[in-house]
């Protein structure tokens, strides 16, 4: 198997990896901080240090005590809440997100940024290095990826300028052809530094590595089983072959380590959004009557508010953890049941509080779901209790836009519409249709989608007025969108297929029109395309382009 000819060079990958991160943040929030050397600590674990402090030998993960041997004047911070740290990560990784849509996130400060695209864009741009280049081999390929990798570095200068600029932050980033060698190359000058490599030095950069367990993607239990073969060092894996590696891991995952240990990896950019869940719980002495439990929510809840308010999103479920100590067997189980929350409950959010009114709405709806978790005439002793918001929105903004108004309506309708229980729902702010979880006495979720069909409108809205992302696109094809298409009036436009026509029965003529013509435009187009080449059409693929 000739393994490089598998390499390919035409992407270009950035690696930003934040430098001392929790202590940068710590710095920001104190700079007193700035010039003495300190560690940020969770229990007795110094966690990360600043530079300064790590002249005395401090390393990540060092016990207090011995990081105080070390330095004796050693300056500690808590940083056991994380809160800080996570919203500043959420922020530079937006920020990154204006650079490629491909972004994805690793752990709170390390991001990989695919910029191929924009790198594509530059060609013609000045071309020579900025930062530091891995390796002495200068048999350069011939595809052109030196060229492209050197503009990759005169971009990542200029997102570590910019996260610089609009953060305080420093950074170091790796540039390469893939993930495994930015992340590696990033490594190898730090702070605040940044270094290249072209896919020649490749194989350097991985034997330059002590261990196997240095390769990012090949973690302790990885090494135990390859231990187990007689595969202890980088040397061995090179050494070794695909279908040894097969005795021990399925196919593809064999060929992926082994080609790990050439420098080769084609994994792609996986771009990351924002998190799909915004939870927090608390452990706590056993709590054992109601009015505890409510106490413990509505804590619970004001924080998770203060979470939602900083992502900016408006959540449609809410799920409850409940862990209970079974005082006979000695042992505790986790529980968890959701619903959907009804949007309006959101719409006066001032800050990070709700209205007095929606508070105690989420929290009749939050002590219904317990209730339907726990048995509360029977003795109970729950020793964590843990709030989740899930299935985002993103907020309209502008409070009198049309969007915003069409957004919000649309949504609400979205949800009280597929619901069947509407009066339970309208008191409680709680919305049943999930009501099948009611059914799951083992405590497993099912996950509700709403209805494509409205959200599908609601995304041509949010497009046409906000310039929001979409969530991904239906895989309807022309035929079912025909099939579903319903006349609304006289006019000679109607409600498009799988949009919602109640909702389209609520906009404005101009809109309605709008709508109706380009769905008529791109099916005539689709089948126009279809006789040459079948392809699965979307509505929202049209609305996009549009
Ligand atoms: P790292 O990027 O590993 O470390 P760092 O950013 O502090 O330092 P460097 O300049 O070497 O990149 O981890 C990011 C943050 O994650 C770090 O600031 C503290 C936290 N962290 C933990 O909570 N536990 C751990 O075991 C490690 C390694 C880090
Ligand atoms: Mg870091």
């Amino acid at each position: 198997m000739n393994l490089l000819q598998e390499d390919s060079h035409c992407r270009t990958i950035i690696h930003i990896d934040m430098d001392c991160f929790y202590a940068q943040v710590e710095m920001i929030k104190n700079p007193q901080l700035v010039n003495v050397p300190f560690g940020v600590y969770q229990k007795n674990i110094v966690v990360t240090s600043n530079y300064i402090a790590r002249e005395y030998g401090i390393k990540k993960c060092m016990l207090i005590s011995d990081a105080q041997k070390l330095c004796s004047n050693l300056v500690l911070v808590k940083g056991e809440d994380l809160h800080d740290y996570r919203q500043l990560s959420y922020k530079v990784t937006t920020h990154l997100q204006s650079y490629s849509r491909l972004v994805e996130r690793l752990g709170l400060d390390e991001n990989f940024v695919d910029v191929t695209q924009l790198v594509s864009e530059k060609l013609n741009s000045e071309d020579t290095v900025l930062g530091h280049i891995f390796g002495d081999n200068l048999e350069y390929c011939e595809c052109g990826c030196k060229k492209r990798l050197t503009i990759g570095s005169r971009i990542a200068q200029d997102i570590r300028d910019s996260i610089n600029k609009e953060f305080k932050l420093t950074c170091c980033a790796g540039v390469a052809h893939n993930k495994l060698m930015a992340k590696l190359v990033g490594a190898t000058h730090k702070p605040n530094q940044q270094t290249i490599i072209f896919p020649n030095n490749a194989m350097d950069l991985v034997s330059s590595l002590n261990e196997l367990s240095s390769i990012p993607g090949i973690g302790k239990s990885i090494c135990e089983c390859l231990g187990s073969i007689g595969i202890k060092s980088i040397e061995d894996m090179q050494n070794s072959t695909p279908d040894k590696l097969k005795t021990l891991f399925p196919p593809d995952k064999a060929k992926y380590l082994y080609n790990l240990s050439y420098g080769v990896d084609e994994a792609p950019v996986k771009a990351t959004g924002k998190p799909q869940v915004i939870g927090l719980e608390d452990a706590c002495r056993p709590m054992t009557v109601e009015r505890e439990i409510k106490d413990k929510i509505e804590q619970l809840l004001k924080r998770l508010m203060i979470l939602l308010n900083e992502d900016g999103r408006v959540p449609r479920t809410i799920k409850l953890v409940v862990r209970k100590f079974d005082k006979s067997s000695k042992m505790s189980h986790r529980e968890t049941k959701q619903c959907n929350v009804n949007q309006s409950i959101f719409s006066g959010v001032n800050g990070k509080m709700l209205p007095e009114a929606s508070e105690k709405r989420l929290v009749k709806v939050i002590m219904d779901l317990f209730i339907r978790i726990v048995d509360i005439k029977k003795p109970y002793h729950i020793t964590l209790l843990g709030l989740s918001f899930t299935k985002f929105l993103e907020r309209a903004t502008g409070k009198h836009s049309i969007a915003a108004f069409l957004k919000k309506d649309l949504e609400v309708q979205a949800i009280t519409s597929i619901e069947n229980m509407k009066d339970l729902s309208q008191s409680t702010g709680m919305d049943l249709s999930n009501s099948s979880t009611d059914l799951n006495t083992d405590g497993s979720e099912s996950e509700l989608e709403p209805s494509p069909k409205k959200k599908k409108l609601s995304t041509f809205i949010a497009r046409r007025y906000l310039n929001t992302d979409c969530p991904s696109p239906s895989k309807l094809n022309v035929a079912e969108l025909r099939i579903n298409c319903e006349k609304i009036s006289d006019d000679s436009f109607h409600c498009p297929p799988n949009a919602d026509i109640e909702v389209f029965r609520e906009l404005p003529k101009d809109m309605q029109r709008e709508l109706w013509q380009n769905y008529v435009r791109e099916r005539d187009r689709e089948e126009r395309l279809q006789v040459k080449k079948p392809r699965l059409n979307t509505l929202l693929n049209y609305f996009v382009k549009n």
